[in-house]
């Protein structure tokens, strides 16, 4: 029986998951007794480190937490899990850590892209049992904006570079940590786990362990979801965002088997939106939240999930916020949510009022799961115009000129799935997005989507230019040379596709083998 330390503030389905997959059972702490009394006790930190402490300390469980790590008793911490362990952080000063190892938490201060999001690897600095059964050469998932600095190095188990180097996981005796998510690493991910999970067996130093590591660019499958005309939820697909043919809904194939599929086939996240969901209410729409149940449960990669984010009331009056949408979701096995069209009325609000509310959708959830949880979907449209000052968006100068031989174009928000076009540029709506907390922009292009003729690299230049969170590029993927232009023309960290996938034309597989001597992958 494993002991899960659950203080209430994020997704710890997926560890739980993971962790029954692996044939072990769960119970959650419910109150001090049961941190003492653990065999193995597992503590995937998720939210932000004050609020963490905070609850820690309210709920009485921080000393039976010192006393357990005291004790050398089986620990395993995940991220903020680890982050616990230290004295104090940036993210927080003033509040108390458990002090388990000296040292302290810090922000990445650095010229790439905050969060570190994404597949990175591990330098091995010193043998341990959690390796058993790993090359070496593995790459994990890590999603965070600080890394711990331990006062010295002796319980430094790795290291990982995203421009610095910084202890990755630590060991002390039965106690380890890792910043990585094992349970969202695939199957390296779940080897680490099981060497946990499995008491004794030796110290090993894993063969092809790295000097220094790289961040892998990532390749993410996208489904979008609605129902078809007979109530059947399908992966659907659209061109240019119709995704009806002949009158019907495209169908393409059910959720939970396709993304089972590309998850099998090296899918580095998957990412469901529910494209009908501005009209639907996602909490009545059940459906959704059981795909992305069962999909969690044997789906060890990073899950996204987007489609009627934002506050509702339903018929009998009861109000609903985002915020309550968005934890149903990660309850369920979500690991970010994305927000498409609230997203755009909330930026035109800031931009009226000039002032931040605190009370978004978006700064809400950034606040309560951390800002790497918040991801914004934009479904920008070219416009073209003769001159940039022409309009008062940010404009570019295209390569392909419109149809009247215009040189420039800005790119127009869309809500409702592309039906409404807004006054809104697309480079303003991620800059504004960014500063009310977002962590990441999936950037689709409606003129794009579903034509095979490979991403918009305007497009994703200029936002990519405009933030310094994360972008995925999206929309246009035709073969696996359009992932490396997108990958060697923009700084897009990582690239999104759908239709491919869905037809089977290029496999995941395909583009990975083309790409893995060109681009750092996850192989
Ligand atoms: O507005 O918060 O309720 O969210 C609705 C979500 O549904 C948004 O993220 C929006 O992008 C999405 N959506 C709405 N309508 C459509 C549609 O297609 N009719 N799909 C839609 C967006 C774009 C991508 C697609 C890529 C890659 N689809 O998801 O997967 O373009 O396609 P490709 O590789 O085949 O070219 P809200």
């Amino acid at each position: 029986m494993i002991t899960l330390l659950d203080y209430g503030a994020g997704n710890v389905r997926s560890v739980v998951n993971a962790i029954e997959s692996l044939g072990e059972q769960v119970r959650t702490v419910t109150d001090g007794e049961d941190i003492l009394s653990a065999d193995k006790l597992v503590f995937p930190g998720v939210g932000a480190f004050g609020n963490m402490m905070k609850i820690l300390n309210e709920k009485n469980y921080a000393e039976p937490l010192r006393a357990y790590l005291n004790a050398d008793r089986p620990f395993l911490g995940i991220c903020l899990g680890l982050q616990a362990l230290f004295e104090e952080s940036e993210e927080a000063p003033g509040v108390r850590g458990l002090g388990f190892i000296p040292g302290s938490v810090r922000r990445f201060d650095i010229d790439l892209s905050v969060p570190h999001i994404g597949w990175n690897g591990l330098s091995v600095r010193q043998p341990s049992r959690i390796f058993n059964g790993l090359r070496g050469d593995e790459k994990f998932y890590f999603v965070h904006s600080y890394y711990v600095a331990p006062a010295d190095d002796s319980a430094v188990l790795t290291t990982t570079d995203y421009g610095c180097t910084f202890a990755s996981s630590i060991q002390k005796g039965n106690v380890i940590a890792t910043q990585f998510h094992p349970e969202k690493s695939g199957r390296a991910g779940l080897q680490v786990l099981k060497n946990f999970l499995e008491s004794g067996g030796d110290a090993v130093r894993p063969p092809h362990s790295p000097e220094k590591t790289v961040l892998a660019k990532r390749i993410i499958a996208c489904l979008d979801v609605r129902s078809d005309d007979r109530g059947d939820l399908v992966v659907t697909k659209g061109d240019q965002y119709d995704v009806r043919e002949s009158g019907d809904v495209r169908n393409l194939g059910k959720p939970v088997d396709l993304a089972r599929r590309y998850y099998e086939e090296g899918a580095d996240e998957v990412t469901f939106l529910n494209i009908t969901g501005f009209r639907d209410f996602p909490l009545e729409d059940m459906p959704m939240i059981s795909v992305l149940r069962q999909t969690s449960r044997n789906v060890f990669v990073p899950l996204t999930i987007g489609g009627g984010i934002r506050d509702y009331t339903d018929k009998d009056g009861r109000k609903y916020s985002a915020l309550d949408v968005a934890a149903e979701y990660f309850r369920s096995g979500a690991d970010k949510v994305s927000i498409g069209s609230d997203a755009v009325l909330i930026v035109e609000e800031y931009l009226k009022t000039g002032q931040m509310t605190g009370r978004s959708a978006i700064e809400e959830i950034a606040r309560v799961y951390g800002n790497q949880a918040v991801v914004i979907s934009v479904d920008p449209r070219r416009v073209y115009v003769s001159t940039p000052e022409d309009v008062k968006h940010n404009v570019i100068e295209t390569a392909t000129p419109g149809p009247g031989g215009e040189k420039y174009c800005w790119y127009q928000c869309t809500i409702r799935g592309g039906r409404e076009g807004r006054d809104l540029d697309a480079v303003t709506l991620a800059r504004v997005c960014e500063k009310l907390g977002a962590g990441e922009i999936l950037l689709n292009c409606i003129d794009k989507d579903g034509t095979n003729s490979g991403f918009d690299l305007e497009l994703i230049n200029a936002v990519r230019g405009a933030v310094t969170i994360p972008v995925i590029a999206s929309s246009g993927a035709g073969c696996a040379e359009h992932f490396h232009e997108v990958f060697s023309r923009t700084d897009a960290e990582s690239a999104l596709a759908a239709g491919i996938f869905h037809r089977q034309e290029v496999p995941i597989r395909d583009v990975k083998n083309y790409l893995k001597d060109r681009v750092e992958i996850r192989v």
